[in-house]
């Protein structure tokens, strides 16, 4: 299938092992090149905004945007991205109708999605995000496509700890101020408090130590935070917790039901189960949602447990399959009934 085999060329750029198209770098650079392409096969008319984000827009002008984003992870998985617009290039093409929207920099807080919509720049009446599940929860029901409810909040900062960097030889433990130990409380503090506040989660994924030197008392230590809970009261209640200013909140936003009524009509009409289920990771579509769009999102079913961020990530060529069958329903029923409205109205 031509999709998989865009998607394996994707997944080779950077090197492996797993995707690494981090955003910047060439690796991102060569699959826009790539999708570039795809998007001229496809007789698409091609844009590309000031953020880099890249628009292949076919003859039928509908204000219907479907796609996601090409950067990934470092080692990360073959379908976090790439799938969605891999599959946007299917459905656009057998449709004839919509938009292909390929963003930048979704790893690293949406950076293209956000600056499309602050830009002023034309947005989309409807946007449509084909990902892999990212999670458990299709594998557990058995079914291999969902339809999104909503996508967590989220923020994201450091936490520095200052200490006295000194010998490791001859600095006594008492009065020791050792900045990585600091750090290392704060990781189990940071634990504990996700855990004490129902559907949130926490996650230290960076530190790094200052001077770094094996027989040096660490004087400085910085760790990342990504907090994220279902709703915004609980989010700020983990924030407190944590005592993160964070550099980027995210709120938690309903997807559009209108949306997600016509993917549902899809699966229904294939007398497929329609699991809804919320997303527990953050995508393009939770920002176009907040800037008004009418927003939807479609997962397919990750395999291995639903590991993602990760070389095994895994969806079943059926599963991507079928998934471009609904993606590409859904388009051309929103086309033929154009859905509008921004996605807070009809939540
Ligand atoms: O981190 C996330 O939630 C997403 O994969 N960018
Ligand atoms: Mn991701
Ligand atoms: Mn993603």
């Amino acid at each position: 299938m031509r999709l998989l085999e865009r998607l394996d060329r994707l997944y080779a750029l950077g090197g492996g092992p797993g995707a690494n198209r981090p955003h910047p770098s060439s690796a991102e650079d060569e699959a826009f090149v790539l999708a570039e392409q795809w998007m001229r096969e496809a007789g698409l008319r091609v844009e590309v905004d000031g953020a880099g984000n890249q628009l292949g827009h076919a003859p039928v002008a509908s204000g219907l945007w479907v796609g996601s984003h090409l950067d990934s992870v470092p080692h990360g998985g073959r379908f976090d991205g790439a799938l969605g617009v891999v599959a946007a290039l299917e459905a656009v093409e057998r449709t004839g109708a919509g938009t292909v929207v390929a963003f930048r920099g979704e790893e690293v807080g949406c950076v293209g999605s956000r600056a499309r919509c602050s830009s002023g720049l034309e947005l989309p009446s409807v946007f449509l995000e084909l990902h892999v599940e990212q999670g458990p929860v299709l594998e557990r029901a058995g079914a291999p496509l969902g339809v999104v409810t909503g996508i967590v909040g989220y923020a994201r900062g450091e936490l520095v700890f200052e200490g006295q960097a000194g010998h490791a030889g001859t600095t006594p433990m008492e009065g020791r101020e050792d900045a990585l130990a600091a750090a290392a409380e704060a990781v189990l503090r940071i634990r504990a408090a996700a855990l004490g506040i129902p559907g949130a989660v926490a996650t230290v994924g960076r530190i790094e130590v200052e001077p770094g030197g094996v027989n040096v008392v660490p004087g400085r230590a910085r760790i990342s935070v990504d907090a994220r809970a279902p709703d915004r009261p609980r989010l700020d209640r983990l924030l407190e917790a944590i005592g993160l200013e964070p550099d980027t909140a995210t709120e938690p936003v309903e997807l559009s039901a209108a949306v997600r009524v016509a993917l549902a009509d899809e699966l229904r009409e294939r007398a497929l189960p329609v699991v809804e289920l919320a997303s527990g990771a953050g995508h393009d579509a939770g920002i176009l949602a907040a800037a008004g769009v009418a927003s939807g999102m479609l997962f397919v079913r990750s395999q291995n447990g639903g590991v993602s961020h990760s070389p095994d990530e895994l969806s079943s060529d059926e599963d991507v399959a079928l998934a471009v069958e609904v993606l590409t329903g859904a388009l051309a029923r929103i086309a033929g009934s154009q859905v509008s409205g921004p996605s807070r109205t009809d939540a």
